[in-house]
């Protein structure tokens, strides 16, 4: 980065958050890129948007106490970050890991101001989470948990003011559990979260919706780059949410996943992943995926997760977690003839992949981009419990996958506009950028 301009704004940033080095990390890599913007906008310089975007409008922590089976007293730590409301109410995830803390709430609120400027939708930026690990814990424990962590929530969320959703530890069940606190606290069902059940004024394909649209995605752009899906080898990291739905509609289009993972390993079989199983065992049991060899005699388990990266490959789509492939995977991707790397889980490539990809000529689609489909089908949620209708699958589909075709088209464009064709990093990033830039501006210094 050249510009004197964003080297300061950086500095200033990595001394406000020191011992967040997820927050800084995100926040480099979208100034990095919006130097074109800044030399063509000096109007935008001038109305602070800068300095302000990288600042949360509010962050709230707060202390969540629950009795476990033993009747023993736990406290965790909540929070939920308002990054930013230029185009629309906050809306975002609810992550519950035992590695969240306020650095990683930050990053993850930072990157979805931008991620549901490009869906087109009116929505801002927000994101929250606690270190609660639902992993082991009953359901009942896990009721004791949410019911706790909405009693705060309540008061600082609202369905034209803040819209949580899920994220990684938070599926149906923990949106149901939030859900019914919210509405018994406060006496009214509205929209207030997404990814609510089908019986409770959830969308349909709100479940499928990130990886599918991740698929979406990466078929728009191996199609302008003249390829596609068909006949590939795919990796998938993770096997939670986003990595099952990945697997569904990227076998549907005519790959062949050969690798999935979880916190602990992988497993892979060359002739493919059986979903029906992978499905039963995370969405059902709740087991680890080591279980999967015991009846699929073709197929692996290696322990630790890191090591997919090292399968030989076509596709890589990274569905778990921040960092998961570094310089070194990165390099043995490439190594390996992968093409093509296209995000499902936030931030999951460091910088120094990044510069690997491009280095290596690969095409690169970018999280903000690759998986705001999630995002964009929640916008949807929010429309219908709006209107309080119910549209079809197919009818929430189509508009899923041609949202993903128009963000492709938008990130391409930028890219080019901005003089970077084919980095689609940098086109996400001013993109959408842009849109709440403009809105920031022309609602004052607030
Ligand atoms: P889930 O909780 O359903 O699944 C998460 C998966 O990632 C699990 O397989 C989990 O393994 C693995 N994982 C989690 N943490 C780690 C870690 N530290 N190291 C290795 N593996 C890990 O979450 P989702 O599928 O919803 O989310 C996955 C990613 O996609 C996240 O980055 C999330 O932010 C992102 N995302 C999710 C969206 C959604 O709609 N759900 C929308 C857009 C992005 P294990 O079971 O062992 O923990
Ligand atoms: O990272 C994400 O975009 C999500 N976890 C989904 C957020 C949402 O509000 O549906």
């Amino acid at each position: 980065m050249k510009n004197a301009y964003l080297i300061e704004l950086l500095e200033t940033v990595k001394k406000r958050n020191a011992g967040e080095p997820e927050f800084i990390q995100a926040v480099t890599e979208v100034l990095e890129t919006l130097e074109p913007v800044v030399e063509k906008r000096p109007d935008l310089v001038e109305a602070g948007v800068f300095e302000r975007i990288v600042e949360p409008e509010r962050q709230i922590i707060f202390r969540v106490p629950w009795v476990d089976d033993t009747g023993k007293v736990r406290v965790n730590r909540g929070f939920r970050i308002q990054f930013n409301s230029a185009i629309g109410p906050y809306k975002g995830g609810i992550r519950l890991h035992p590695s969240v803390y306020i650095g990683v709430i930050k990053f993850l609120g930072f990157e979805q101001i931008f991620k549901n400027s490009l869906t087109t939708l009116p929505m801002g930026g927000g994101k929250g989470g606690s270190d609660f690990d639902p992993k082991g814990k009953s359901d009942a424990e896990v009721m004791r948990f949410c019911q706790s962590f909405m009693t705060e929530l309540s008061k600082h969320i609202g369905a034209d003011c803040d819209v949580p959703a899920g994220d990684i530890g938070t599926g149906a069940r923990e949106i149901g559990f939030m859900f019914g606190q919210y509405k018994r606290l406060r006496n009214e069902f509205t929209g207030v979260l997404t990814g609510k059940g089908l019986t409770y004024g959830g969308s349909l394909a709100r479940t499928q919706a990130t990886g599918y649209g991740l698929c979406y995605f990466t078929d728009e752009m191996l199609k302008a780059n003249g390829k596609s899906f068909e006949g590939k080898k795919v990796v998938i990291s993770g096997s939670g949410n986003v990595a099952i739905y990945a697997n569904e509609k990227a076998t549907e289009l005519g790959a062949t996943v050969i690798a999935m993972s979880d916190s602990n390993g992988y497993i892979y079989d060359e002739n493919g992943i059986d979903l029906a199983a992978i499905k039963q065992l995370k969405e059902v049991e709740r087991k680890r995926i080591k279980e999967y060899v015991k009846d699929h005699p073709t197929a692996t388990y290696t322990e630790g997760c890191s090591g997919i990266w090292s399968i030989p490959c076509d596709i890589a789509l990274p569905c778990a977690t921040q960092n998961e492939i570094d310089g070194e995977s990165a390099k043995k991707l490439a190594a390996n003839g992968c093409f093509c790397v296209s995000e499902g889980a936030n931030m999951p490539s460091t910088p120094e992949a990044i510069e690997v990809y491009f280095a290596n000529g690969m095409l690169y689609g970018p999280a903000k981009a690759a998986n705001a489909g999630g995002v964009a089908t929640s916008g949807l949620e929010m429309s219908q419990n709006s209107q309080r209708l119910a549209w079809t699958f197919e009818e929430v589909d189509a508009k899923l996958k041609g949202i993903m075709q128009n963000i492709f088209a938008s990130c391409d464009a930028a890219a080019k506009e901005f003089g970077m064709p084919g980095n689609y990093m940098a086109g996400a990033n001013i993109a959408g950028f842009l849109k709440v830039a403009e809105a920031m501006k022309a609602q004052g210094c607030v």
